[in-house]
């Protein structure tokens, strides 16, 4: 399989492809938006018009994108992947969707004689680009065997689900926990600041405790800086605190936390933070307490 389909090329799309390319995998692309596709062409990569032609001319194919709407659309839309499929292609989506959506897509693509894998990822772009992504995967087993190559240049660690909804749900748990710490780090600055005590010296001590993970000391620098350029969308966050009570709901179990944490994310959007990073929730919690960015506390 040195032929590779790959369709989204947005933050995390665009590394994964580039890596690829390093690895001597021969490309197809496509993006919604073609100029993002601009520098993976320059490197070699062969666009196709539609994700109909990626299935076309790819027995595997990847994508990367916002959500399930765009998942179904590039998979099942007028010119989606089903309509160009071959038996025994196998799409693995690695964008972070709805458990109905996957499992739904996993049967379409069964009756087309072809396999759909869900492989969501935690990591940012950067780790993207370093092959370091941790990956989620579900479904088929012998699809799983067939591509695992292909994603061990992406991830360096893989764990693999035999039902494909609990890959699709490990992601959306995951994501819960990045909400939460985000938000607890967040409001600690916040504290912090009223009562005089800097964010430096805040991730010092968790540092040095056992209070600490590496995402506190990482979110922390930029919050620090006041550099909300995205790694993680705003809006992607809530999209995925969304999914996950959706999930829960379904599953008939209660996450009381997260749905305060929706809130405060329903509101970062609200406030026009949707196109910044994440941690810009930061920014709610300042507005809550009348904390203005001056007030440093050091
Ligand atoms: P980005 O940078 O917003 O990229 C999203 C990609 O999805 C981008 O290529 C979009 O094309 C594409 N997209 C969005 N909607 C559609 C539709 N309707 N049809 C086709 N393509 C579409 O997100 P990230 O790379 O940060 O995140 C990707 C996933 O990983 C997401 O699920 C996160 O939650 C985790 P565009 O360039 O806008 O035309």
């Amino acid at each position: 399989m040195r032929d590779i389909g790959f369709i989204g090329l947005g933050i995390m799309g665009r590394p994964m492809a580039e890596r690829l390319l390093d690895a001597g995998y021969a490309l197809t692309v496509f993006n919604r938006t073609p100029q993002k596709a601009e520098p993976l062409r320059a490197r070699g990569a062969q666009w196709a018009h539609s994700p109909e032609e990626v299935a076309h001319r790819s027995a595997l194919i990847l994508t990367m994108v916002s959500d399930s709407a765009a998942l179904e659309e590039i998979a099942r839309g007028p010119e989606g992947i089903l309509r160009g499929i071959r038996p025994n292609t196998i799409h693995v989506d690695m964008s972070t969707v709805s458990p109905e959506t996957t499992e739904r897509l996993e049967r379409a693509y069964r009756e087309r004689e072809a396999a759909f894998l869900h492989a969501p990822v935690l990591g940012n772009w950067r780790q993207a680009a370093e092959g370091k992504l941790l990956i989620f995967v579900g479904g088929d087993p012998q699809a799983y065997q067939r591509c695992e190559p292909v994603l061990r240049v992406l991830g360096h660690r893989i764990w693999y689900f035999e039902r494909i909804a609990q890959a699709t749900h490990m992601k959306l748990i995951a994501n819960s926990f990045i909400a939460g710490m985000i938000l607890t780090l967040a409001q600690a600055f916040v504290f912090g600041r009223r009562v005089g005590i800097s964010p430096d010296r805040l991730l010092e001590i968790l540092d040095a405790s056992a209070l600490n993970a590496p995402m506190y000391q990482s979110k922390g620098r930029t919050m620090r800086e006041r550099n909300f350029r995205p790694n993680f969308y705003t809006r992607h966050m809530l999209k995925d605190v969304d999914l996950a009570l959706e999930a829960a709901r379904r599953a008939n179990v209660p996450l009381p936390v997260l749905s305060v944490i929706r809130e405060l994310f329903v509101t970062a959007v609200a406030r026009g933070f949707g196109e910044e990073d994440y941690s810009a929730v930061l920014k709610v919690l300042e507005e809550m307490a009348g904390v203005t960015p001056q007030e440093q506390g050091a």
